[in-house]
């Protein structure tokens, strides 16, 4: 079984600790939690960087070893070429997320560069968004029930 990774970017190690009433109150530990609980038996690489190339070179290992990505690059959704050229390497299936609805927000945060290499995309469900996308990503790469 290949892994799904799960990536996070920067200043989300801080969930839970500010703007509540954006990000809610759930911790990014807890949301690995979430997603190993819906992951069930399929293997799960759960990553945060607050570098960019770091975030880059786990897409590179999925490439070669993951099923699927999740991504949710925070800030770097808006302004990072890097790892939008990285994940048009990957064949699999890509999720982006969002906690936040990022459509509901000011213009800045409007204009995503991962959405123009995503499979899907899921915003606004707040740290359930997690699980809700590990459960879709299970469908996408086609895991037997
Ligand atoms: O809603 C999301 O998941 C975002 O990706 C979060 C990013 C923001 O730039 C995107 O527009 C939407 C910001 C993450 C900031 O991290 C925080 C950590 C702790 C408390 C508050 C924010």
């Amino acid at each position: 079984m290949k892994p799904i990774f799960v990536l996070n970017g920067p200043n989300l190690n801080r969930l839970g600790t500010r703007e509540p009433e954006i990000y809610g109150t759930t911790t990014l530990a807890e949301i690995e939690g979430m997603c190993r609980k819906a992951a069930g038996h399929w293997p799960l690489r759960f990553h945060q960087s607050n570098a960019e190339h770091e975030i880059v070179g786990w897409i590179h290992e999925a490439i070669d070893e993951g099923a699927g990505i999740m991504i949710n690059a925070a800030a770097y959704t808006f302004t990072s070429l890097a790892i939008l050229d990285a994940l048009k390497m990957f064949q699999g299936p890509i999720i982006e997320l969002h906690i936040s609805n990022i459509h509901r927000r000011e213009e800045m945060y409007r204009h995503s560069l991962v959405s123009k290499a995503a499979t899907a995309v899921i915003v606004g469900l707040g740290a359930k968004g997690y699980p809700a996308a590990v459960s879709a990503m299970l469908v996408l790469i086609g895991r037997p029930t």
